[in-house]
């Protein structure tokens, strides 16, 4: 399967770690798309119209998308919209006791998930390919 990682890039990148051990687990049975969102030394070199035209001809041709939205990131947020317009499956990962936007938790099109450790999340993204690809 195509998956669409999305994580923070300008939004802040505290996170970058956590999005870079996610998409390793991802790669071990799938294509990520956008494995630059894990990337721990992102230098943005391309102009914002060539990542936008990329990433949302990923977005059209992906499977499905996964993001980690405990770093707010309005890019993600428009990107989370995006696949729901054109009907992609996506789910959401947030730590526990961050305030999640309302415009994520009160659409229910979107699968969201809080955790405490991110132990908890390689399961949960193994049980969720699995589904995904049974569909
Ligand atoms: C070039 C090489 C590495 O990074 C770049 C330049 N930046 C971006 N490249 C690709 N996708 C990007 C870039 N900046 C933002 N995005 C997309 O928006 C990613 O898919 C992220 O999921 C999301 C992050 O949005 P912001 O608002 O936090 O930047």
């Amino acid at each position: 399967m195509k998956i669409y990682f999305a994580g923070s890039i300008r939004g802040g990148r505290s996170d970058a770690d956590l999005y870079h051990r996610l998409i390793a687990c991802m790669k071990r049975t799938d294509t990520v798309l956008t494995e630059h969102v894990g990337d721990l030394h992102l230098q943005e070199s391309t102009e914002d119209p060539d990542i936008y035209a990329q990433d949302t001809a990923w977005l059209r041709e992906s499977d499905l998308v996964i993001a980690e939205c405990s770093c707010p990131s309005l890019g993600v947020g428009y990107e989370l919209a995006y696949a729901e317009r054109f009907g992609k499956p996506v789910h959401i990962f947030c730590r526990k006791g961050i305030h999640l936007s309302a415009m994520l938790t009160g659409d229910p099109y979107f699968r969201i998930y809080s955790y405490e450790d991110e132990a908890e999340l390689y399961p949960l993204l193994d049980q969720i390919l699995k589904k995904a690809r049974e569909a």
